[in-house]
């Protein structure tokens, strides 16, 4: 008879699963014990640098990430991380160690006490089997359930004594079940939008991250070109779902109530692709839209379609939809203005300007780039100047949860050898993962991490200034070297602060195969 230990390492298998993020503690060392040779393990100092990494291999791979986390203590450091993953529908299996079935009644130490609470409500399903014989069932459940649309995190606990357990032979159906969803639009919806869509004057389309996650993107572009319509990424969108170099592209909408509606005001028909309507963030009071404007949504969350505050919301694959939509939509015949271009940025004395370093790396790095960003009050002067084109290009925090970048960079440079990835952190967003450095160098996995040095919270004095807040405390990170906090993690690392040095440390960074940090002085801080 098999152990639960062998009958779960062949279902991960069987899922095509043969990495393991975690960070261990001893109730994990009884699952980790012979660790197949043809798994790898991927080593997080800190468990928000585990889900980060896992986050970012998921959302490259677009396959389940397996994570293993120690009992409360390393579900509880995961939390931050989790409210991203949980925003961005990421399909992440996360388990943890319980203690042994005999000592979870008197709370031995390290018992995950209601264990299934503590991760909610940022997981689609949290589970602790009530037997070791059901802990493949529940694995398999919680692949089947992570990966299902919408995808998202799940959660297992797992008590350490099941492992060694042999169980009933009925689990070997779960080598070869199997769960197929899909969504699509019936005919008779199909043919009401097209029409809705054929009869509008004005419309304008809005792409937001499920787009690039379901691999829409070709069937984006093909619609718009063939409705000839303007096109918005929605607000706080945390991947691209359309290239910003195309001419029909308008930019990110703003993230507030009367931003939007302001945009759209002249706009009879405004169509939302995989994004929820809206993810605003600044107050700004206004109508979520005006009286003369309808809006259709398309999206893979029932939630999302539910909370959204107006119009007729589908719930479909969005691949499928914008592909049948292409063939039966008539294109307008207003032609499209391209948004303003904006001016290249000039150089400065002393320190490199943001407008200035994102030219900068817009011009030195290769085309498929993949961009992370977690350098807050630079977001716009990012969507503005960077060319972020193809499937998989951009990541942001989705929840807004800082701590994301630079280890997502790190799972999604090890799911994509062929691509370069460049990390660009903020000075403060910089140290709430710092510890997937570690990661980075100890798997030479050569991500390049940009750190934008301008010794403050840049984002929150902006946010201070909205909300009429002054003098406030805590504002401000000076004396931070980032040069030897990577040293110390095994990272080489340069700072600059003249133009001339900072392309050469790029090249020099997209030449090398292991990961590089480069510190840039983006203030006058003399
Ligand atoms: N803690 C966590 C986990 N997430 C957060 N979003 C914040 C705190 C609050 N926060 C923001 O929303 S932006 C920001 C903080 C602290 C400042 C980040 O500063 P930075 O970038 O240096 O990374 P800028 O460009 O200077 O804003
Ligand atoms: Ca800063």
């Amino acid at each position: 008879m098999k152990t639960v230990h062998q009958y779960t390492y062949e279902i991960l298998r069987k899922n095509k699963i043969t990495t393991v993020f975690g960070n261990p503690g001893s109730n994990e060392l009884p699952f980790l014990k012979n660790f197949p040779s043809d798994f790898q393990y991927i080593l997080g100092l800190h468990e928000g640098t585990v889900v980060g990494i896992a986050d970012g291999y998921a959302q490259a791979t677009g396959q389940p990430a397996f994570v293993n986390l120690h009992s409360a203590a390393g579900t509880g450091n995961a939390m931050g991380a989790l409210s991203n993953a949980w925003n961005s529908h990421s399909p992440l299996v996360i388990t943890s160690g319980q203690q042994t079935r005999a000592m979870m009644g008197v709370e031995a130490l390290l018992t995950n006490i209601e264990a299934t609470q503590l991760p909610k409500p940022l997981v689609k399903w949290s589970h602790e089997p009530a037997s070791a014989n059901e802990v493949p069932h529940a694995i398999s459940r919680a692949i089947n359930i992570s990966k299902a649309e919408a995808a998202g995190p799940v959660y297992v606990s797992i008590p350490y004594n099941d492992w060694d357990v042999e169980i009933d032979e009925q689990n070997e159906h779960l080598l070869t079940k199997n769960v197929i969803s899909s969504q699509c639009l019936s005919s008779k919806d199909l043919i009401f939008v097209v029409d809705k869509i054929n009869n509008a004057k004005h419309v304008a389309v809005v792409f937001g991250t499920d787009v690039d996650r379901q691999y829409a993107n070709e069937s984006a572009i093909k619609f718009v070109e063939s409705l000839r319509v303007p096109v918005w990424i929605a607000p706080s969108s945390p991947r691209c779902p359309f290239p910003t170099t195309h001419p029909y592209f308008q930019g990110i909408l703003p993230a507030s109530i009367g931003g939007i509606s302001t945009i759209f005001e002249n706009y009879d028909l405004v169509l939302v692709f995989g994004a929820p309507v809206f993810r605003y963030h600044q107050y700004e009071p206004g109508k979520y839209i005006g009286e003369n404007t309808e809006l259709l949504a398309f999206t893979c969350d029932i939630e999302e379609a539910a909370r959204a505050a107006i119009g007729t919301n589908y719930i479909c694959d969005l691949e499928d939809c914008l592909s049948r939509f292409s063939d039966l939509v008539q294109p307008k015949d207003v032609a499209v203005i391209p948004r303003k271009a904006v001016a290249p940025a000039s150089p400065s004395e002393g320190y490199i300007k943001p407008e200035r370093l994102f030219d900068l790396i817009n011009s030195l790095a290769p085309d498929n780039t993949v961009f992370t960003n977690e350098s807050t009050s630079t977001t716009n002067i990012l969507w503005e100047r960077l060319s972020l084109t193809g499937q998989g290009s951009y990541f942001f925090a989705a929840a807004g949860g800082l701590g994301f970048g630079m280890p997502a960079a790190v799972g999604i440079q090890l799911a994509h050898s062929e691509r370069r990835v460049v990390a660009i952190i903020g000075d403060g967003s910089a140290n709430y993962s710092i510890t997937a450095l570690w990661t980075a160098a100890h798997y030479q996995i050569p991500v390049i991490f940009i750190i934008l040095k301008n010794g403050t919270y840049g984002a929150l004095r902006w946010f201070a200034g909205v909300l009429k807040a002054d003098n406030v405390p805590g504002m401000d990170v000076p004396d931070i070297d980032f040069t030897h906090i990577a040293k110390g993690y095994g990272v080489e690392a340069f700072s600059v602060n003249k133009d001339d040095d900072f392309i050469s440390k790029f090249n020099q960074a997209l030449s090398s195969d292991k990961p590089t940090l480069i510190e840039v002085l983006t203030a006058d801080c003399r």
